[in-house]
């Protein structure tokens, strides 16, 4: 059998971790980042605070209720974006295909990746220790073939942990699982979920397809897969954007070519701020007419260099625009497309046969 390679990847108590981090002085103390005021909430506990009940969403009142010594700090959002791209570098040196869910989260396929490493347990077993030695946080580890299973086994041994579901022991793992921990069941559908007598991944795979399609639509297919061990979701990567236009809906139609050739000017202004703020390099121009009978064309050149400035883009708007059948015209659009980077999507890796 053949079988994809996932990593999943998430911080310890992460902003927390990063406070305690940059100032030692909080170890060992109960500590929560959050707004410290009267509608405040948790937005995470290090493990002191949370042996007390605080935890994420919590107001604040009732975490300082809970546990007296609590210290509560406010959240410093740049700091935790510059430690999350940190440990993007890291995983990137072993693969792009990474599908990032939160600053400190995210899955990564290494079926094919850049070390060649043949078990994907040593690559999750050298992340966290890079990681460590970087950022001096750490984080846990879950590695199966999909991303259901690497995702519940990252938090199987948190804090620090790391855990590998193996094919071959995917079924007794799901068979001891609540249905509270399968992806995509919440609260309520946890509730439903036990209403019907359902409490653990085995009682889970005694129900028909037919009877979870009822009860939870599209995503009952899925929880019946997942409840046989079956999830083919990709690793979906960071979206890589292919074009950057704008375009311009005008209140009255515009019906000479001069009326038109003005209104490129506006729209070729924006487009160049629109450009840059995506530092977005591309070398086709597309020119968009929707006609006052709604009829849609576009015209496109493509050229040797990239487009980046009023001046590229003016004149081939123009002789875009002279080529174009002169009619009443409601809306004008202008794009840059054809990437010049190399960036792509990725392709699904070579399926390898050890694991
Ligand atoms: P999580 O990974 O859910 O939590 P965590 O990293 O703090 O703890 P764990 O060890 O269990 O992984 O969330 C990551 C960060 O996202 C968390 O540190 C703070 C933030 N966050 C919020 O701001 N609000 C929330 O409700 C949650 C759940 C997280
Ligand atoms: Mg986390």
């Amino acid at each position: 059998m053949q079988h994809r390679k996932i990593i999943h990847i998430d911080m310890d108590a992460f902003f927390v971790s990063v406070e305690e981090h940059d100032d030692p002085q909080l170890q060992g103390h109960p500590v929560a980042v959050g707004y410290d005021g009267p509608r405040g909430v948790v937005a995470t506990a290090n493990y002191e605070a949370r042996k007390y009940g605080v935890h994420s969403a919590l107001p604040v009142a009732t975490a300082h209720r809970l546990c007296p010594g609590l210290i509560v700090k406010e959240g410093r959002f740049s700091r935790y974006k510059e430690v999350s791209q940190q440990v993007h570098a890291i995983l990137h040196e072993y693969t792009d295909i990474i599908e990032p869910l939160s600053l400190d989260e995210a899955y990564l396929d290494v079926t094919a990746n850049k070390k060649g490493i043949p078990l994907a347990v040593d690559i999750a077993r050298e992340i966290k220790e890079r990681i460590k030695s970087t950022t001096g946080l750490t984080a846990s580890a879950g590695v199966s073939y999909c991303k259901f299973l690497a995702k519940v086994a990252s938090d199987f041994r948190k804090p620090d942990g790391l855990c590998t579901v193996h094919p071959d022991r995917a079924i007794a793992f799901i068979d001891k699982l609540q249905v509270g921990q399968f992806w995509g069941v919440g609260g309520k559908t946890a509730g439903r979920m036990h209403e019907m007598g359902v409490f653990t991944g085995r009682q889970l795979r005694d129900v028909s397809l037919a009877r979870l399609t009822r009860e939870f639509g599209k995503t009952g297919r899925l929880f019946y897969d997942f409840a046989r061990g079956i999830d083919n979701r990709p690793v979906v990567t960071e979206f890589v954007r292919k074009s950057v236009g704008c375009e311009r809906t005008f209140p009255t139609d515009l019906t000479t070519f001069e009326d038109m050739a003005a209104e490129l000017v506006p729209l070729a202004e924006e487009l160049v701020q629109r450009l840059k703020k995506h530092r977005f390099c591309g070398r086709s121009l597309v020119l968009k007419i929707k006609y006052s009978d709604f009829r849609l064309t576009t015209h496109t050149f493509t050229g040797p260099a990239v487009i980046t400035t009023v001046e590229d883009i003016l004149p081939l708007a123009r002789t875009l625009l002279a080529e174009a059948e002169t009619a009443p015209v409601r809306l004008l659009g202008l794009t840059v497309t054809g990437r010049t980077d190399g960036a792509e999507g990725h392709k699904d890796p070579q399926l390898t046969i050890d694991w």
